[in-house]
């Protein structure tokens, strides 16, 4: 991770002078550079950091849910690399974006949701739609374009959906989706319930003028609305330093008045502190916060990336560092498991993986009745 991105280099500034009134605390970072290159000892130092970190976040939080974190980590992990192995014999067609690498941001902040709350995220999909409740079947089922899929094999890999998990997509049009989530956000403030909508975007979406015209909105309605921005530093195969003028994403919601915080992604404990944080905000104050959670993706943008715009130097830097081995090995230190529970889970989630291939497999195609329903356009 670059060194902006270890907590510990948040500080705190108080913005008193908003034209909204808010005079709540605003987390402001340091603003270092982003660049390609990574400092194996900087990296190193910041590990060791990390897992200071992690020994006092543990205590905080029950062991049981901590089992559950780690145990749903894994799924993702396992899920995708299944996906992977299926894309490439045929089984999976059209695009495939896979989230390996990401997933302390998935289940660190949606972990910390209640049922009613609501999440829209983009088109790296799928382990976000398992965590907010929609069954690994369902999730490969739609990914092989069978009836048994999330929405009945039409969406495909970007385009799960559930509301009745209250998921609202998968979408394909980057950065489409922060003004449908700010309106989730709006329709919700309207009913008078106190749910909170969570909007996952990657950091090059953030180039996007919805990004700008939804963050000004949600503020002046005071929405409660929680941005969570996965900077995973590219975008297809153009990296940030080479696309934003401003490397600080958290910098860009001072412009609106806006709480921000700067989050390590590789750290599912910060991530579910901040995003706990972020909730209060949201449902006791109805104001927005924005999240910018550094990341790393392990695999290509999508299938089809050749991967030529980074060197594998960086990615091995990167995978070292890698979310659940950390988390994994901070709860065996901490005794809230052993090697063998960790084995167990592990084959746990191996095991309704494979239950989610076979159940895709022997799904069947839509029905040739289905090709003109839920169809919206003339
Ligand atoms: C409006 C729009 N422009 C361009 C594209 C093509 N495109 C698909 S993914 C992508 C990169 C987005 O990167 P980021 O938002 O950082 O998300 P990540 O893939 O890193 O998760 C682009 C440019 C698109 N889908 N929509
Ligand atoms: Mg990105």
């Amino acid at each position: 991770m670059p060194k902006t991105a270890a907590r510990q280099k948040t500080t705190t500034k108080t913005n008193k002078g908003t034209s909204n009134g808010n005079d709540k605390t605003v987390k402001q970072k340091s603003d270092e550079p982003i660049t390609d290159k990574v400092n194996p000892k900087v990296s190193q130092s910041e590990h060791r950091q990390r897992k200071q970190a992690q020994k006092d976040s543990i205590k905080r939080v029950e062991p049981a849910t901590l089992r559950e974190m780690l145990y749903q980590m894994v799924l993702g992990r396992i899920f995708e690399q299944k996906c992977a192995e299926v894309y490439r014999i045929g089984k999976i067609g059209g695009f495939c974006h896979l989230y390996i690498g990401q997933e302390a941001v998935a289940i660190g902040t949606m972990m910390a949701l209640r049922d009613d709350d609501l999440v829209i995220t983009a088109y790296r999909d799928h382990v976000q739609a398992m965590v907010k409740g929609i069954s690994p079947e369902a999730v490969m089922a739609e990914l092989y374009g069978r009836a048994g899929g999330v929405v009945g094999g039409k969406g495909g890999s970007m385009h799960m959906f559930s509301q009745e998990h209250n998921f609202y997509g998968g979408h394909g049009i980057v950065g489409g989706q922060i003004g449908v989530g700010t309106g989730m956000a709006y329709a919700q403030k309207y009913k008078g319930n106190d749910n909170v909508t969570l909007c996952f975007f990657g950091e090059a979406a953030v180039n996007q003028g919805m990004f700008h015209e939804s963050l000004n909105m949600a503020q002046l309605w005071k929405l409660p609305c929680i941005y969570i921005c996965e900077n995973n530093k590219y975008g297809m195969g153009t990296s940030q330093a080479r696309a934003m003028s401003i490397s600080s994403i958290a910098q860009k919601a001072e412009g609106y008045g806006i709480a921000s915080e700067f989050v390590d992604g590789m750290d599912v404990l910060a991530v579910r502190e901040a995003t706990e944080r972020a909730i209060k905000r949201a449902r006791e104050e109805s104001l927005p916060t924005l999240l910018e959670i550094r990341c790393y993706r392990f695999m290509g943008h999508s299938m089809s990336d050749p991967g030529k715009y980074r060197s594998t130097d960086e990615i091995k830097q990167y995978q070292e560092r890698d979310p659940i081995f950390l988390f994994k090995e901070s709860l065996l230190e901490a005794k809230i498991i052993t090697a063998k529970d960790y084995e167990e889970l592990e084959n746990r989630a191996k095991e309704a993986v494979e239950k989610a291939a076979k159940f895709a497999d022997e799904s069947p195609l839509p029905d040739e009745s289905e090709l003109f329903t839920d169809v919206y356009a003339d």
